[in-house]
């Protein structure tokens, strides 16, 4: 995690090839500000990262869908009630707190179910527990992958992940996501990502979304994949943010996951606007 003090949310170069640089050396920035941002700034802010991505993903006969807002609202505080529930009909967002469905627990990358995922995902606090907690919390999967062993490294690459919106099969204690995005294509991604700014070497996974590994037995992939989410879990580098009024968080998807901290009290606010930058396909 690095801090970069005195960015302008009014104006800068867009992309900015310095802040790309730093965010592709040290995974996570937080980008104090000073006041509550204007849609406008918070989008100059997020445009120096590279461009903002247009939510838009194939579905499985081939037409584009819309799969989100081009700016998204992470409500992780809120608390779910019997009316809302009725109204969202089958619709489920996969979280692990039944009471607080925008609440995601568990290590993932974001957009892996879109064949160009979002490089990078930036959040800017709008409303924060009163009470403390409810940090964002990281794990390197570029340390992940170099505390492998060497020969197991060599063997990992080449071999790609395929992705699904809707995981029936998701991994526990994952719950399956459902809702009007299940009718998006499946994709495959590699396992092994080499970083599209600083060429380093990471594992990529994403548990939320994963299904099984293409060309292998469904369930030694599998068991392949939680052994790699094990190890990352258990050995690679961590840190989280304690949030305060106003930051602006950026992470790269290419290097590091992350999770909510669900350690706030339940009906306490905990909001983000969010936009993602667009990225390649991963290699
Ligand atoms: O609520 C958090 O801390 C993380 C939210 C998240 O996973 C996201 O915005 O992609
Ligand atoms: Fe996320």
């Amino acid at each position: 995690m690095f801090e970069v003090d005195g960015v302008d949310p009014a104006s800068g170069p867009t992309p900015d090839p310095q802040l790309r640089e730093l965010l592709s050396k040290h995974a996570v920035l937080r980008l104090p500000m000073p006041r509550a941002l204007e849609d406008e700034e918070l989008q100059t802010v997020a445009s120096r990262f590279g461009p903002i991505k247009d939510p838009v993903a194939r579905t499985k006969t081939g037409e584009r869908l819309h799969y989100d807002q081009r700016r998204q609202i992470i409500d992780s505080g809120f608390v779910m009630t019997d009316e809302v529930r009725e109204k969202l009909g089958d619709l489920q967002f996969g979280g692990l707190d039944d009471e607080r469905p925008g609440l995601f627990e568990t290590y993932h990358c974001d957009d892996t179910y879109t064949a160009e995922p979002a490089w990078a995902t930036v959040l800017h606090a709008r409303a924060l527990p009163p009470s403390g907690g409810g940090p964002t919390c990281f794990i390197d999967m570029r340390d992940a992958y170099r505390q492998l062993p060497g020969d197991e490294r060599d063997a990992l690459r080449g071999l790609q992940v395929r992705y699904a919106y809707n995981n029936e099969d998701a991994f526990p204690p994952r719950r399956a996501a459902r809702g009007p995005n299940d009718v998006l294509e499946e994709v495959l991604h590699p396992l092994v990502r080499t970083h599209p700014i600083a060429g380093s070497l990471a594992l990529f996974i994403d548990l939320d979304r994963a299904r099984y590994i293409e060309g292998m037995d469904v369930a030694e992939g599998r068991a392949l994949l939680q052994r790699l989410q094990d190890h990352a879990e258990q050995k690679a580098a961590y840190c989280e943010h304690s949030w305060r009024d106003h930051d602006v968080l950026v992470w790269d998807n290419a290097s590091v996951q992350h999770k909510a901290g669900g350690n706030f009290a339940v009906g306490e606010p905990r909001r983000f606007w969010r936009y993602v930058i667009a990225g390649e396909p991963p290699e």
